[in-house]
C-alpha cells in the first residue's frame, strides 16, 4: 500500500481533495461513543482519522487509538501534542515542526526524543510544517506551545514561513487556526501559501460549514481537518464531505 504522504501527493496531482476528522481521545467517553464515532467515519466519507491533542489529561489514548484502528477502514494518522502520543498502532504520524513559533523544543527538541522510538517501531513519519494562525481567540495549541500565532491578516508571513519550511525539506504544511477557533484560516492566506509552495496543504481550525470547506478547497487546501464540528454535530460530516466529492468530480 502507498504511504499516506504518497497518497496525499497523488490526490493532489489528480486535482482531488481529502477530508480528515480529528478525534481527541479525551473527548471520547465510553465504548458506545467510540463505536458511534467509528460508524460515522466509515459511512460519511472521511479519508483519514487524525488522533491526538495539544493537551491530553485522560489515560485512554492508546486504547482508543487501537480501537479506532481495528474498526475503522480509513488510515489513522497521529497528530501528536507530545512524544507520549506515539503509537505503532497508527498508520503514520504528522512529524510536526512548529515553524510559526520560536520555541526550540517544538522545532527540534521533542523530535530528538521521538526519533529513535519512531525508527524502532517503523512508523511512517510525515515531516510537517505546522503553522498556528490567529483565528479570533487564543487556542490550546497556541497557549500550550507558548508561541505567537501568525496574524490572521498577514498572508505574506504565512507564505514566507511555508516557503522556508519547504526549503528545509518539510513535506507538507498544516495551517491551523486551533481547535474551536472562532473563524477559519482565511482563503487569502491559503491562496498565498498555495502560491508559495508545491507540497500538500492541510487546513484546520474553525471549519464548520459547507461554505467554509468549499472556500478552503477553492483557495488551495488539499486536505481539511474537522474536529469541533465533528464532536458537536457529528452528522454534519455527511454534508461537509459531499463538498469534497463535488469538488473532486
Ligand atoms: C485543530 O485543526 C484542528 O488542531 C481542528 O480544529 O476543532 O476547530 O475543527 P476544529
Amino acid at each position: 500500500m502507498n504511504s499516506i504522504l504518497t497518497q496525499l501527493n497523488n490526490l493532489r496531482k489528480e486535482g482531488k481533495k481529502s477530508l480528515a476528522v480529528l478525534v481527541d481521545p479525551d473527548k471520547i467517553t465510553d465504548a458506545a461513543h467510540v463505536n458511534h464515532v467509528i460508524n460515522l467515519i466509515k459511512h460519511a466519507g472521511a479519508d483519514i482519522v487524525c488522533v491526538g491533542g495539544s493537551l491530553l489529561v485522560e489515560q485512554g489514548f492508546h486504547n482508543i487509538l487501537r480501537e479506532i484502528k481495528e474498526k475503522c477502514c480509513v488510515p489513522v494518522v497521529l497528530f501528536p501534542g507530545s512524544p507520549q502520543q506515539i503509537s505503532k498502532d497508527a498508520d503514520a504520524m504528522l512529524f510536526l515542526s512548529l515553524i510559526s513559533g520560536r520555541n526550540a523544543e517544538l522545532l527540534i527538541g521533542q523530535h530528538v526524543q521521538a526519533a529513535p522510538v519512531l525508527k524502532k517501531i517503523g512508523l511512517e513519519v510525515i515531516p510537517t510544517g505546522y503553522m498556528i494562525v490567529d483565528c479570533g481567540k487564543q487556542t490550546t495549541a497556541s497557549y500550550i506551545s507558548q508561541t505567537f500565532p501568525i496574524p490572521h491578516n498577514k498572508p505574506e508571513i504565512a507564505a514566507a514561513t511555508a516557503m522556508a519550511g519547504e526549503m528545509l525539506g518539510l513535506k507538507c504544511i498544516y495551517l491551523d487556526g486551533g481547535s474551536g477557533a472562532d473563524k477559519p484560516v482565511s482563503p487569502a492566506m491559503i491562496e498565498a501559501v498555495r502560491a508559495a509552495v508545491d507540497i500538500p496543504i492541510i487546513v484546520g481550525g474553525g471549519i464548520r460549514t459547507e461554505r467554509q470547506v468549499q472556500e478552503a478547497y477553492d483557495a488551495g487546501a488539499d486536505m481539511i481537518v474537522l474536529g469541533t464540528v465533528f464532536e458537536n454535530e457529528p452528522e454534519m460530516l455527511f454534508s461537509l464531505s459531499e463538498v469534497k466529492e463535488r469538488w473532486s468530480k
